[in-house]
C-alpha cells in the first residue's frame, strides 16, 4: 500500500505521509514516492500549490531507524545522497508554493522535510526536533543549510547542537512557522492558505520563489539585477496584463499562467 496519499483538489495537490503507526517515518519506498510526486506535480499543469502534512499524531519522524537496521541497508552518505537530497531538491525546484501543515512532531530528516516548504502552518501540539545528534548523526537533508537561513545562526546552533524540541509556540515566536493553529482547523488553514496561492499569478509565482532560493547566496548588486531580469519576464505575460486590467476595472483577476 502506497505510504504517501496525494490528493488533488481545487489546483492545489495536499501530499500526506502516511505511516501513522511509525510516525510517518520515511522509509526508501516513501522516499522515493515523495520525490516522485514533487516532480511529478512539476510536471501537471492542473496543479497551482502544494500542501505536505502528515497522518496521525506526527508530521515525520525522520527516517524510520528500524529499515536502518536492515542487513542491506545502504551507507549512510549514500542514502542521504540517493534519498534525501532529490526530495529537497524537488522541493525546492518546484516552482509552486508548498504549505507545509505541520501537524505533529518534525523529528529529524521530518524536520529538513518541513523546512524546505515555503511557508510552514503548525498545529498548537507540532514541535520540531533536530534528533539527529540524539543517534550519532549530523543534520542532513538541508537542516543545517534552512535552520540559520530561517532562524539565525544562534539559534540554529542551538537546536542543532542540543537537539532540544521546539514547541509549536516557540517555533512562530523565532519564525519557523508563519503561525499556529488548533489541530482541527489545521488542515483547512493550509489548503485556504494554498488555495489562495493557486489563484496567483503562477509566473509571478515561481519566479518569486527562485528570487527567494538565490538570495542568500548572491549579493546585493547581483539579486537587484537579478530582479530587474525576473520582472522583464512577468512583465512580458498575459497574467501581468490581466492583473492591471482587473486593478483598474476593479475585479478580482483571473490569472491563466500565460
Ligand atoms: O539513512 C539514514 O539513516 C540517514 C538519514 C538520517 C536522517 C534522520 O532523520 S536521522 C533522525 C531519525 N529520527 C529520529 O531519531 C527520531 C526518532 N523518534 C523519536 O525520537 C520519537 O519517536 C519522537 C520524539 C519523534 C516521538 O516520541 P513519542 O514518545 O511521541 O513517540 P514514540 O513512542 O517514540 O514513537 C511511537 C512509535 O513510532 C513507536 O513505535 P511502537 O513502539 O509504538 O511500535 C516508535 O518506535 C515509532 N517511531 C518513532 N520514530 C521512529 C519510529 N519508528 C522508526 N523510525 C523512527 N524514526
Amino acid at each position: 500500500m502506497a505510504d504517501l496519499r496525494v490528493e488533488i483538489a481545487d489546483a492545489v495537490a495536499t501530499l500526506t505521509l502516511d505511516r501513522p503507526e511509525a510516525l510517518n517515518s520515511l522509509t526508501i519506498p516513501l522516499k522515493e514516492e515523495l520525490a516522485r510526486a514533487f516532480r511529478s506535480l512539476a510536471r501537471n499543469p492542473a496543479v497551482r500549490a502544494v500542501v505536505l502534512t502528515g497522518a496521525g499524531r506526527a508530521f515525520c519522524a525522520g527516517q524510520d531507524l528500524r529499515e536502518r537496521l536492515e542487513p542491506d541497508a545502504a551507507p549512510l552518505a549514500t542514502e542521504v545522497r540517493e534519498r534525501y537530497t532529490p526530495i529537497v531538491l524537488a522541493m525546492r525546484r518546484l516552482e509552486k508554493p508548498i504549505v507545509g501543515a505541520i501537524n505533529g512532531v518534525a523529528a529529524g530528516a521530518g524536520a529538513s522535510l518541513a523546512f524546505a516548504c515555503d511557508i510552514r502552518i503548525a498545529a498548537e501540539e507540532a514541535s520540531f526536533l533536530l534528533a539527529f545528534g540524539r543517534i550519532g548523526l549530523v543534520p542532513d537533508s538541508g537542516a543545517s543549510w534552512f535552520l540559520p537561513r530561517l532562524i539565525g545562526a544562534g539559534r540554529a546552533a542551538e537546536l542543532a547542537l542540543t537537539a532540544d524540541p521546539v514547541s509549536a509556540a516557540d517555533a512562530e515566536r523565532v519564525g519557523l512557522v508563519s503561525r499556529v493553529v488548533p489541530g482541527p482547523a489545521l488542515l483547512d488553514e493550509a489548503r485556504a492558505l494554498a488555495t489562495r496561492l493557486a489563484a496567483g499569478a503562477p509566473v509571478a509565482l515561481a519566479l518569486t520563489k527562485r528570487a527567494l532560493n538565490r538570495s542568500f547566496d548572491a549579493s546585493l548588486e547581483d539579486q537587484l539585477e537579478y530582479e530587474a531580469a525576473l520582472q522583464g519576464i512577468a512583465g512580458s505575460t498575459a497574467d501581468h496584463a490581466e492583473g492591471i486590467a482587473a486593478f483598474i476595472e476593479k475585479r478580482k483577476p483571473a490569472f491563466r499562467g500565460e
